[in-house]
């Protein structure tokens, strides 16, 4: 029969997760870490180095070229090319790519040429402003200024005008780089980018990954031409058509046969990576809500009618497998924990676990504010951690005070802030590479009062996109593909504990409390 990959384009890492529909397993998994694999794009983590910590890019060649070599992995792996029929995609959301009028054209793939080569010339822009930048609150307030208040924003795109959204940043970069917005034909998200080299031409966006635009109005999943002209001149004619997540976008260059692929495998059209982790966590039906623990923590959940955020913080996308999805983001995820480890010289058994078993749920009342990195919920564009609590945790003394504290944080931002959703989960499915903590996980399984379930795969948006590329096929449908791949481990499955969830109610005022103290 056949098999379909997933890749998912993250900030760190480019990872291929391969479904094999013969024996509905997972069949081979590759990973291509940036820093690593690539250290020629001076991006240990994905990212240039920028003075301003508002500023965060990165170089899309960089992408281009771990496809290459995630597509020699594979091949290492034993991987049969002949076997897949089609690809899906994910990527990191927000993330804009600037393309000059001749990427329209399309052939643009030559053989002989490597991938980096032929994409090169036809950048605009070099560098991709990602979302980690904060960098456009002016252009968020003038755009929302311009139509009539956020209010409008929030209403029409599901999401406040928000830094790292793609509109904003348009926005910057024609006000500050206008010849070079001017050399621009088409602008992509990272997704669409990707799927487009895939296919050797300009793709459509899929509606799930440009809700996170701030361009996109929920209700008919069209450009909203008010907030268009408000954004940057002229953005109708440079940005690419909208589709469902669920099509197939064309068939796979035969730049690519040289790895053997067939002549007509089909790819899907890429979304972003919460959109794909909805359903490779089994969630994209309301009931399931997910916690993705990666270099951005994420809550996110499917969604029947379209609920927004009073405060701001929380979105609102177009859910790949039809209706909506809640998305809360918070950008002090992993980088916060990598920060608090090195600082202290921890290893991660000292983080993950041992820290947890040497200090009491509550912490004895010392708190964080972990604002390692310009913070999204809340927006806190000063990063400075915040402490309050005893002396000794005050003198930063107490490595495991200091891990709880973290990790005590990040669980009540997200409760706090997962308000406005409405429904309270009574099972949390958690995935990302964080998910293996067992003191972590039980830290949210208390502040949620939920039972946390853990899936055999922590890699859920490539898996999600490789189900996607199954999906649009026709031969299989989102239930069958869930009930074969979104399998929970349940002997990794934590219960709350009642004492700690009354330790956690109870602070859950004190920390919101210190919250508004400190960003009002
Ligand atoms: C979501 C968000 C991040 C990125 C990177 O809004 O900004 O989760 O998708 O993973």
């Amino acid at each position: 029969m056949s098999s379909y990959i997933g890749i998912d384009c993250s900030t760190q890492s480019l990872t291929a997760v391969v479904i094999d529909m013969d024996t509905m397993r997972v069949s081979h998994i590759a990973c291509v870490t940036y820093g690593i694999d690539l250290p020629e794009y001076e991006s240990p983590q994905g990212v240039l180095a920028n003075a301003d910590p508002l500023v965060r890019r990165s170089n899309p060649l960089m992408w281009v070229e771990a496809l290459e070599v995630l597509f020699e992995r594979l091949k290492g792996e034993g991987l049969d090319f002949g076997r897949v029929a089609g690809i899906g995609g994910s990527a990191q959301q927000h993330g804009s790519v600037y393309l000059k009028g001749e990427f329209l054209k399309g052939d643009w793939l030559k053989e002989g040429r490597t991938l980096t080569e032929c994409v090169a010339p036809l950048l605009s822009r070099s560098e991709a402003p990602i979302w980690m930048d904060s960098s456009t609150f002016d252009e968020c307030r003038s755009i929302e200024a311009i139509c009539g208040g956020s209010d409008y924003m929030r209403k029409t795109t599901g999401s406040a005008a928000t830094e790292r959204f793609a509109g904003p940043q348009i926005s910057r970069f024609a006000k500050l780089e206008p010849e070079h917005y001017d050399d621009t034909g088409v602008i992509h998200l990272i997704s669409s980018f990707m799927c487009s080299v895939l296919l050797g031409t300009s793709a459509p966006l899929d509606y799930g990954d440009a809700s996170g635009m701030n361009l996109m109005s929920l209700k008919g999943f069209a450009w909203d031409p008010l907030i268009l002209d408000a954004t940057a001149p002229d953005l109708a004619s440079r940005l690419p058509k909208l589709m469902p997540s669920t099509t197939v976008a064309g068939v796979l260059h035969p730049y690519f046969k040289r790895f053997g692929f067939r002549s007509d495998v089909k790819v899907t059209l890429w979304s972003g990576d919460n959109l794909n982790s909805l359903i490779g966590v089994g969630g994209w039906k309301t009931g399931t809500a997910a916690i993705s623990l990666g270099t951005s923590d994420t809550y996110f959940s499917a969604m029947d009618k379209v609920n927004v955020d009073p405060e701001g913080c929380g979105h609102v996308f177009a859910n790949p497998a039809g209706g909506y999805m809640s998305l809360i983001c918070f950008k002090n995820g992993s980088f916060a924990r990598e920060r608090v480890r090195d600082d202290y010289g921890l290893s991660w058994k000292e983080f993950d676990n041992d820290a947890f078993q040497l200090t009491p749920p509550g912490n004895g009342g010392c708190m964080m504010l972990p604002y390692f990195t310009p913070e999204i919920t809340p927006l806190v564009l000063n990063a400075c951690p915040f402490y309050k609590g005893n002396s000794l945790f005050e003198s930063k003394k107490d490595a495991s005070a200091m891990v709880r504290a973290l990790v005590e944080a990040q669980a009540m931002s997200m409760r706090i802030h997962s308000g406005w959703i409405g429904s309270k989960p009574k099972k949390l499915r958690v995935t990302g590479g964080a998910s293996k903590s067992e003191g972590m996980c039980q830290v949210f399984a208390d502040v949620f009062n939920a039972t946390v379930e853990r899936m055999n795969l922590e890699d859920s948006p490539s898996l999600g996109a490789a189900m996607r590329a199954a999906q649009s096929s026709g031969e299989w449908d989102w239930a069958k593909l869930t009930k074969a791949f979104c399998v929970c481990d349940s002997s990794k499955t934590i219960k709350p504990i009642e004492r700690n969830v009354e330790i956690y109610a109870e602070m859950r005022e004190r920390y919101s409390a210190f919250e508004k103290e400190i960003t009002g």
